[in-house]
């Protein structure tokens, strides 16, 4: 694997399952690997899990880290050729990509959904110009269309909690005051797809995601329809797809909340949400404190996922 961007990357997941699991129970067993590599982490967006577990895990590697916030201290990065720079940003992404890649030995991208032009992002414009441009191996640490490290690591945790070879896992949309991107379910929905699991999402209308993420998922307009029976109840809010919603928020619906009546329509499922999450917004304080909230070993399986992919891409080199 040099790139990681998508789920297809990581290979046959069984094996990557397996991988994750020797990480996880030897932290510290290929610190060889990155003897002399350089990770530099470059933020468009604000993160904490994904920074600190992707620094974590890159440590464990042995690896050296430098760490990039776009917005607080560097330049303003022009994205478009062609344009009179006489503006407010002083470089342009043609630039600093390659001299960013010749800083380090890997690259980790956090580039956010811009709602500008649903064509850029879906296209993953700024992603795929350090792909072409930095001459080095890039992973995404969550981009305009996917979020993978996250995915991954929530695979990593239902196989873990899972009571059953096929458990019913359940996307669900919850109310939230702004406007998120799509990456998140997008990419959760391409992992579950990838696993044999019985995968359902749930969502009002007007809230679809785009078909090439939701495959053969069952897509069902009643949440607490949607609940019965679950084993994995995981929530997140996006924003419309759907032209002409692009990127817009059309519903603040408390209605869909994840509090614990709904709760007890499932099959005493576990609560999942890939965090930051505003609570009683979201989901209520009484189930994100509850036993069967399993977030924060969910956060916890991110150094798991991030060291896993780094390794891979360490070992490729
Ligand atoms: C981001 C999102 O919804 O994509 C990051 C989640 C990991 N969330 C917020 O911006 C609150
Ligand atoms: N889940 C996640 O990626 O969190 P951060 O935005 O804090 O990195």
């Amino acid at each position: 694997m040099r790139h990681f961007t998508k789920v297809q990357d990581i290979g046959d997941l069984h094996e990557a399952l397996a991988k994750a699991k020797f990480v996880k129970e030897n932290p510290f067993a290929d610190q060889h690997l990155g003897k002399n590599k350089t990770l530099l982490m470059i933020f468009f967006n604000s993160s904490l899990r994904t920074r600190l577990s992707t620094q974590k895990a890159a440590l464990n590697l042995g690896m050296n880290v430098i760490v990039l916030d776009i917005n607080s201290g560097a330049w303003k990065l022009e994205i478009e050729r062609g344009v009179v720079m006489d503006g407010d940003k002083p470089e342009h992404i043609l630039e600093a990509i390659p001299v960013i890649g010749s800083y380090c030995d890997v690259i980790g991208v956090r580039s956010f959904a811009r709602f500008e032009n649903k064509e850029d992002d879906y296209n993953e414009k700024i992603l795929n110009q350090f792909i072409k441009y930095s001459g080095k191996p890039v992973f995404s640490m969550e981009a305009a269309t996917r979020h993978p490290l996250q995915s991954f690591a929530d695979l990593i945790t239902i196989e873990e909690y899972k009571k059953s070879a096929r458990p019913k896992v359940v996307l669900t949309w919850a109310p939230h005051p702004k406007a998120l991107p799509q990456a998140v379910p997008n990419s959760f929905a391409e992992w579950m797809n990838a696993t044999d699991y019985e995968f359902v999402i749930t969502h009002p209308e007007g809230y679809e995601l785009s078909s090439e993420f939701v495959g053969d998922a069952k897509v069902i307009y009643d949440q607490k329809e949607a609940f019965r029976g679950a084993d994995f109840i995981y929530a997140k809010n996006w924003s419309a797809f759907s032209d002409p919603h692009y990127g817009e928020v059309l519903s603040k619906d408390m209605n869909w909340m994840v509090d614990e009546d709904k709760m007890a329509l499932t099959n005493d499922a576990y609560f999942m949400h890939c965090l930051p999450v505003r609570r009683n917004m979201i989901v209520s304080d009484a189930v994100i404190e509850s036993p069967k909230s399993i977030v924060i070993p969910e956060a916890a399986n991110r150094v798991v996922s991030a060291q896993t992919v780094l390794k891979e891409i360490l070992i490729n080199l």
